[in-house]
């Protein structure tokens, strides 16, 4: 997409269903974003191209979201300086904590900010990439001052008895 601002990658169609609360919550704040399916494993190539691409079009955040032994985001952090995002996703037999072990761990050097498992994750990778283009976007921030001040009156004084 040609005015992308935000790449969103995922390993696997199988991920579409979580990570399009990143693309929602993106669009909320009037940024676009390039998504594509990327596999570290699956098609290498394919993501070293990407990012190549991805840092010549003036993409300035990238949203990893994978499964399992999730290497995706590491290795997108190892080929660019762009912040990368890592969304861990549940799904295997271990619920998304394989993922997220294999997100958040990365050794010192090769940094990747790792978000909760599932679609608060994926929401707030996008709200953070959200944050980082704020510093230079007015538009965006005041989407971003206005959603929190939504999200703070959508919430009640008191509980409903049921
Ligand atoms: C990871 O393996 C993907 O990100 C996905 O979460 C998981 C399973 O992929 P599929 O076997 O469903 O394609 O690479």
């Amino acid at each position: 997409m040609a005015d992308a601002r935000v790449a969103i990658i995922m390993g696997s169609q199988s991920d579409w269903g979580v990570m399009r609360a990143a693309e929602e919550a993106l669009e909320a704040l009037g940024i676009h974003a390039d998504v594509r399916i990327i596999s570290a494993h699956r098609t290498p190539d394919r993501l070293t191209a990407f990012i190549r691409e991805a840092e010549q079009s003036g993409i300035e955040a990238i949203i990893a979201g994978a499964g399992c032994a999730a290497h995706l985001a590491g290795v997108t952090a190892a080929h660019t300086v762009l912040p990368v995002l890592g969304v861990p996703l549940e799904g295997s037999a271990l619920n998304g904590l394989d993922a997220l072990l294999a997100t958040v761990q990365m050794p010192g050097g090769i940094p990747v900010a790792t978000f909760a498992i599932g679609k608060a994750g994926a929401k707030n990778a996008a709200l953070f990439a959200g944050a980082i283009i704020a510093r230079s976007d007015a538009a965006v921030r005041e989407s971003l001052v206005k959603f929190r001040e939504a999200q703070s009156a959508a919430v009640p004084h008191e509980p409903k008895r049921d």
